[in-house]
């Protein structure tokens, strides 16, 4: 069971009183007890592929196959997971029902993760709430559970799985790789006027999230949040993946308090952090802000 300083926990729940604009910000620590692989170490690499280098617009438009059945794989792990009490402790800081409890100053939280897995929006609708639409919770880098056809733009949710039949069996890595024909990859249904005749576009669809190289949709929204942020909890990540990496030392910068949970605290935790939880996101976050989530 991970430990805190009761000095260190007065001093955060102090500040937690008088948090007036507070921000969380997340990363794949945060669902690494649900079983969701993170980045670094030995979940990082998916059939000897470094996951970093699938995510990226160039892979994509070499081999859609290998891509596509990175992100099916993803999905299938995703859909069998389960939000941990990380999620739920968040979710709970989310609802308007239940923040002035545990946040009394503060009229807003908002939770900016770079997690595309949705299970902290899957926390929310457990207590029947929907904090993405509530813009409550931003999914800063997309989700799995949305698609965007390459032909006619079309975006929307999918949470169909096998996302296609080509596809189907994919997903278990002990099977040797077979590529999957392009007309096997997920099509789009969007009905498009072809001449006089109303047809599905079958346009080849991608994973609605942010690849490397790409803009953040959401980025000035962020920072408009960020502006008054006069307390950031930064949850399960190495931060070092931009812009996402810079957002403590802004806040910081803007007069803000940082607060770090995570396993191992790196170089930028040590300049930037107020309080450093070193251990499991999913023990310390509840213990520290005093939130049952059994
Ligand atoms: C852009 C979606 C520009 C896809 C992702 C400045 C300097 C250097 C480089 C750049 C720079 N600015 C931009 C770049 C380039 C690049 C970048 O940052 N590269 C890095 C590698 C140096 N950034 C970009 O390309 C961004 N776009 O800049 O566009 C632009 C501007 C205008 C016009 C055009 C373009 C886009 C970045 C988004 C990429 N997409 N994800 C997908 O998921 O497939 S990033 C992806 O990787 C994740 O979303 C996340 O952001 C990142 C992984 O980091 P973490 O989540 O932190 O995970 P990690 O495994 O690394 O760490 C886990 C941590 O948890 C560890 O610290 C561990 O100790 C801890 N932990 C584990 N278990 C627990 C725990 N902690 C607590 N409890 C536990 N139980
Ligand atoms: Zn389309």
């Amino acid at each position: 069971m991970a430990s805190i300083s009761q000095s260190q926990l007065r001093s955060f729940k102090a500040a937690l009183k008088e948090a007036k604009k507070p921000v969380a910000l997340a990363g794949a620590g945060l669902s690494a007890a649900s079983g969701i692989p993170t980045f670094r170490g030995a979940g990082g690499l998916w059939r000897e592929h470094d996951a970093l280098s699938l995510a990226t617009p160039e892979a994509f438009s070499m081999d859609p196959s290998k891509v596509w059945q990175f992100y099916h794989y993803r999905r299938e792990t995703c859909l069998r997971a389960s939000p941990n009490s990380a999620h739920r402790c968040l979710a709970k800081l989310l609802s308007p029902s239940q923040r002035s409890k545990y946040l009394p100053s503060s009229g807003s939280l908002h939770l900016i993760t770079q997690n595309v897995d949705g299970l902290s929006a899957r926390a929310g609708t457990e207590i029947g709430e929907d904090h993405v639409t509530s813009g409550g919770i931003l999914e800063m880098h997309g989700s799995l559970f949305r698609t965007v056809c390459t032909s006619c733009n079309d975006v929307r949710p999918n949470f169909e799985s096998p996302i296609s039949e080509g596809l189907r069996g994919t997903e278990d890595p002990s099977l040797e790789y077979r590529e999957t024909p392009l007309e096997g990859l997920p099509r789009c249904e969007n009905l498009t006027r072809w001449s006089r005749s109303i047809q599905p576009c079958r346009g080849l669809l991608r994973p609605g999230v942010v690849w490397f190289g790409e803009s953040i949709p959401a980025l000035d929204e962020i920072y408009e949040i960020l502006e008054g942020c006069d307390l950031i909890m930064v949850l399960g990540t190495s931060s070092t993946v931009y812009p996402a990496a810079g957002f403590a030392g802004q806040v910081k910068m803007n007069g803000g308090r940082v607060a770090v949970f995570n396993l191992e605290c790196g170089p930028q935790d040590r300049i930037h952090a107020d309080w450093l939880f070193q251990g499991a996101v999913e023990e310390l976050l509840p213990l520290a802000l005093g939130i049952e989530t059994q």
